[in-house]
């Protein structure tokens, strides 16, 4: 457990799925319910478009600017490393993080692209490993149907469908698969449950651990 007049440490808790699987909403309610139940709480999000490496990453995502492959996922990459000391920090001092995509996405969409997994794990060994990933689960086809896709560069059914392959092969004991076909209150219920299960687990010690191990 942690050490006297330490205070409980926060967990770290990875929402992954395809575009349009209901991940922002299922977030920003989680946040309200962790708050509402006293777990200091903050919501974060990548990429993180607020940093000048994020701001490459925008342009590229809406097809402004044209970026190799390999050199996209390093910004990718690099925009969860800028972040890494002070999610470090806030879990050690007792705040959850709720993260909206995290290294899942980025080695599943690069996958996806064709470049090879173990060249894509490379650059976020050391990250800090989640506590739990919930993965949104839904088909591309039933994302779509959604309100449809924007025009952002990966939206499209064809290279989700790739996405949600790799995402398969990234699947460990962390990991928890929710139906994001459920409705909207069902899919918030189980998380919940997940979620202060793991709260808990973390406040009484449960070690911090890195990526991808
Ligand atoms: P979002 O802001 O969650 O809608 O994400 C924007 C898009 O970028 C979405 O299609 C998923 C994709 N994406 C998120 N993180 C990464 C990453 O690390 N690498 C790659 N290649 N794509 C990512
Ligand atoms: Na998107
Ligand atoms: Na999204």
């Amino acid at each position: 457990s942690s050490e006297a007049g330490a205070k409980p440490r926060g967990a770290l808790i990875v929402v992954e799925g395809l575009d349009r699987s209901g991940k922002s909403t299922q977030c920003a309610k989680l946040r309200s319910f962790l708050e509402s139940s006293g777990h200091p709480t903050e919501l974060w999000r990548f990429p993180d478009r607020e940093t000048s490496v994020g701001h490459m990453i925008s342009a590229y995502l809406s097809n402004k600017s044209q970026l190799d492959d390999r050199t996209i996922h390093l910004l990718f990459s690099a925009n969860r490393w800028e972040k890494r000391s002070l999610m470090e920090e806030k879990l050690k001092t007792g705040t959850t993080l709720i993260v909206d995509r995290y290294s899942y996405s980025g080695v599943a969409f690069s996958s996806a692209k064709g470049l090879g997994i173990e060249w894509c794990k490379a650059p976020e060994v050391g990250l800090l490993a989640p506590d739990s990933v919930l993965y949104l689960d839904i088909s591309p086809e039933r994302a779509a149907e959604r309100g449809g896709y924007g025009d952002e560069r990966y939206e499209r059914v064809d290279f989700q469908r790739k996405v949600s392959e790799f995402y398969q092969t990234l699947r460990d004991s962390s990991w928890k698969i929710i139906d994001a076909g459920e409705t909207m209150e069902e899919v918030e219920k189980k998380i919940q449950q997940v979620v202060l299960d793991k709260v808990k687990e973390c406040a009484q010690g449960k070690s911090l651990s890195l990526l991808w191990s």
